[in-house]
């Protein structure tokens, strides 16, 4: 039963979800932090209870206090968002074992995705493709080490298998800097992850990065609903998103696409998931699964046109999907944009008030945001203050419609990435699409010279 859900979250995730709910005739229970008290998801929420000072380890990531407040106001589900608690499979088991619907997958499919070699390991073995390296932990002797990276070719990568987004990588050009790499990146997941495993493979030079859409019931349907691209980023911080991702044969996403939703149905997955690939020379590499909704899920929900929360929590109740793979249709094309209270050229963040909002509208055109006029955008907390998704009939058309509405959407007060994305959308690079997970970096280094 899901009457009642507790968000446990902030910001703009947090409003998108009390929308869901709302019309599905769901309760909704927020928890805030004492910085945000007058926050939008505060004021929207049926109930809203204070956790904790601003600081995230005493609020967002207080287990036990949200736990409490579920209990306090009668809350029967809880939705975890993005970031903080979402993909804490501890969290995820304690949320159960209080008799509560955790809105996600079970924790221990958590564990599985949360170890990248056990990831590696389980999707290979249902069919996904992956990057060519062994799905072990290196072992300590010098001498194996040096013979399975000899297997593999430089350059690779090690990664640590508590790692992820990019966190615990390591490039390894030769053979003479291999141990000491090794070492190194052991080091920093003990540190880290508390695990010192660390998986090599080949390094891709100029991937994009693309990721597919899933969602599963608990009734063993698993859909998959297309693909985005999300390349253009800065060190591991995306920037623009699209769905689908540009100039990749259907046929050929569709074939990865099919392989994803058969691998959540023999993992017995449940709730939105994404698998994480990078796609180079025509060929898809499985790097990781995330078990949370995204923060640009949006451009999935234009294009297949459907609410992803919705469904979400349909699942999560125990309904059995509502649609069948032939009824998944990808219509047209979406970007969204993320606004970011930061300096649009050194990145750093730029937390203050608002002094004037105006955001973009018409046809195909929505911003899923929790900012405002007189908002105080806080310190404390990711630099994230609203998405501008735009959708088209065709990439052009999107692409279009998104550079009009970066022409009328206005903040002041804060500085924020708008100048970025307005130089974006005229970029020629862009406007063909496809550029690859350097492309924005080597433009700004290109300003730099
Ligand atoms: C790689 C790679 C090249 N080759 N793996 C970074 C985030 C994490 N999810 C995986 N990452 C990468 N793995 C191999 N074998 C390059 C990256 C990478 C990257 C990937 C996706 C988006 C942005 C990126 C930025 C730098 C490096």
């Amino acid at each position: 039963m899901v009457t009642r859900v507790l968000i446990a979250n902030r910001g703009e995730i947090a409003v998108r979800v009390i929308r869901a709910c709302r019309l599905l005739g769901i309760g909704t229970v927020a928890v805030h932090s004492q910085a945000d008290a007058d926050s939008a998801h505060v004021l929207m929420a049926d109930q809203a209870l204070c956790i904790g000072p601003a600081p995230v380890r005493k609020s967002y990531l207080d287990q036990a206090a949200i736990l409490a407040v579920a209990e306090v106001t009668g809350a029967d589900a809880i939705h975890p968002g993005y970031g903080f608690l979402s993909e804490n499979a501890d969290f995820a088991d304690r949320v159960e074992a209080a008799g509560l619907t955790f809105i996600g997958p079970t924790g221990a499919t958590m564990r599985i995705m949360g170890d990248k070699i056990s990831a590696k390991r389980a999707m290979r073995a249902a069919g996904v493709p992956c990057v060519p390296g062994l799905d072990e932990g290196l072992p300590d002797d010098p001498a194996r080490v040096v013979a399975i990276a000899r297997d593999i070719g430089y350059p690779l990568i090690l990664k640590a298998a508590g790692g992820g987004g990019g966190r615990g990588m390591r490039r390894v050009d030769r053979e003479a800097d291999l141990l000491d790499a090794l070492a190194v990146t052991r080091e920093e997941g003990r540190s880290a992850f508390g695990n010192g495993e660390i998986y090599a493979e080949r390094f891709l030079t100029h991937p994009r990065h693309v990721e597919i859409q899933v969602i599963a019931d608990t009734h063993g349907n698993a859909l998959w609903l297309g693909s985005r691209d999300c390349s253009l980023q800065r060190r591991h911080q995306k920037v623009i998103e699209e769905a689908p991702a540009p100039g990749i044969d259907a046929a050929k996403i569709a074939e990865v696409g099919e392989r994803c939703a058969q691998a959540c149905r023999s993992i017995g997955y449940r709730g939105v998931g994404t698998f994480e690939f990078l796609y180079e020379d025509g060929s898809f590499y499985f790097i990781e699964m995330n078990t949370r909704l995204q923060v640009e899920h949006p451009v999935t929900e234009m294009t297949a046109g459907l609410d992803l929360v919705e469904l979400q929590i349909r699942v999560a109740r125990g309904e059995a999907l509502p649609l069948a793979q032939a009824d998944v249709a990808c219509r047209g094309h979406a970007f969204e944009c993320r606004l970011n209270a930061e300096d649009p050229e050194t990145f750093a963040p730029s937390p203050g008030l608002i002094t004037a909002w105006q955001m973009a509208g018409g046809p195909g055109v929505r911003v899923d945001s929790h900012a405002g006029a007189g908002y105080r955008v806080p310190p404390y907390y990711d630099s994230l203050i609203g998405k501008l998704i735009v959708h088209g009939a065709t990439r052009e058309d999107a692409l279009a419609r998104l550079r009009a509405a970066l022409g009328e959407t206005v903040v002041e007060g804060i500085r924020t990435n708008l100048p970025l994305h307005r130089r974006l959308v005229d970029d020629a690079a862009f406007g063909t699409g496809g550029v690859d997970i350097h492309h924005l970096e080597r433009m700004m280094a290109g300003d730099a010279a």
